[in-house]
């Protein structure tokens, strides 16, 4: 029972700052003793420390390669998914659990990458309210944090932003067939094309309303999983909850998942015991209009952790 909690501050994935900010309040509200009381034994590592990566997207240059079609900031998003893929990749080989708190989501280009550089076989759950499979000719915003999944896979190799050729050298490419959505509510319609062209395994907000939860994780790892010896990356953006118990996110879409649809599917797969990698991100303090706002994101996102590690109801 190691873990490793990989620090990624970074919003440039995004336009809005303030995401930035989510690992330093996962860890002051308790996220790293949490894990301790568990009994795992932690450490942390903060790839982006001393970079100058760790600032709101408006202190970084506004940088807009148009020759790659549209991709915001991609020089600094590919410097920084670099870093945590590097940090990732080192923590999986060494048999610890890679526990990734963002920061925006282009950082999940990096957990995949580096997760499954040591575990070829892994399979992936990607709990959201969007599908992050978009690439720069498909993308309406541009935001790299909305291409996670399509990097992973390779989709779309020869219109990718030059920066990211470090990608290259990530031996596997993530499967179609290796990942299940959870919590989708919110795609853009050249996202909902790949998505069924690839036949992946999705599972939106109306699966969970018409199976319920407990029944989706069960399909969802049926279809990914189907050995059940596969370690399990989760890779849990906030914005799959309702924006009633995460509001303080970028991207909120209303609809969501309860707080304990959430936190149920973390716990079936810390009952499987095929926990391998799991990311947290979209916490963004900036965007809660009260206190408690904050709050209630901020330990929603401690609780998805502490799930996820094994923590029980009784
Ligand atoms: C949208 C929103 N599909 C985009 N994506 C978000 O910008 O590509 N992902 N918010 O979390
Ligand atoms: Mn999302
Ligand atoms: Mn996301
Ligand atoms: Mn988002």
């Amino acid at each position: 029972k190691e873990v490793t909690i990989i620090s990624a501050p970074f919003s440039a994935g995004q336009g809005k700052g303030g995401v930035e900010k989510g690992p330093g309040l996962l860890l002051k509200h308790g996220l790293r003793e949490d894990l301790e009381a568990l009994g795992w034994s932690v450490s942390i590592k903060e790839p982006l420390k001393g970079t100058g990566l760790d600032v709101p997207p408006s202190e970084l240059e506004e940088e807009f390669d148009r020759s790659h079609g549209i991709a915001k900031r991609p020089t600094v998003v590919a410097q920084a998914t670099e870093r945590v893929y590097r940090a990732v990749k080192e923590v999986s080989h060494q048999k610890r659990l890679p526990l990734t708190i963002g920061g925006d989501h282009s950082i999940g280009v990096s957990t995949l990458a580096g997760f499954l550089d040591a575990n070829p076989d892994a399979c992936v759950l990607w709990i959201d309210a969007h599908a992050d499979i978009n690439t720069p000719e498909t993308s309406p915003s541009g935001n790299i944090h909305g291409f996670p999944v399509a990097l992973a896979m390779g989709l779309s190799r020869e219109v990718w932003p030059k920066q990211f050729s470090w990608l290259d050298e990530a031996k596997n490419k993530l499967a179609a067939d290796r990942i299940a959505y959870i919590g989708l509510r919110d795609l853009d319609p050249c996202e909902k094309k790949r998505v069924r062209e690839l036949g992946i395994a999705a599972y939106s907000m109306y699966h969970v309303d018409k199976y319920g939860i407990a029944k989706v994780v069960e399909m969802a790892l049926a279809r990914i999983n189907p050995t059940g010896k596969s370690p399990v990356h989760i890779s849990y953006d906030v914005d799959a909850l309702d924006p009633l118990f995460t509001p303080a996110t970028g991207t909120p879409v209303r609809g969501g998942l309860t707080f304990r649809e959430g936190m149920y599917i973390v716990e079936a797969v810390a009952e499987t015991g095929n926990l391998g990698a799991l990311d947290i991100v979209e916490c963004n303090p900036d965007l809660a209009s009260t206190d408690v706002h904050e709050i209630d994101t901020i330990t929603a996102g401690c609780a998805i952790a502490k799930s996820a590690f094994g923590e029980t109801l009784v």
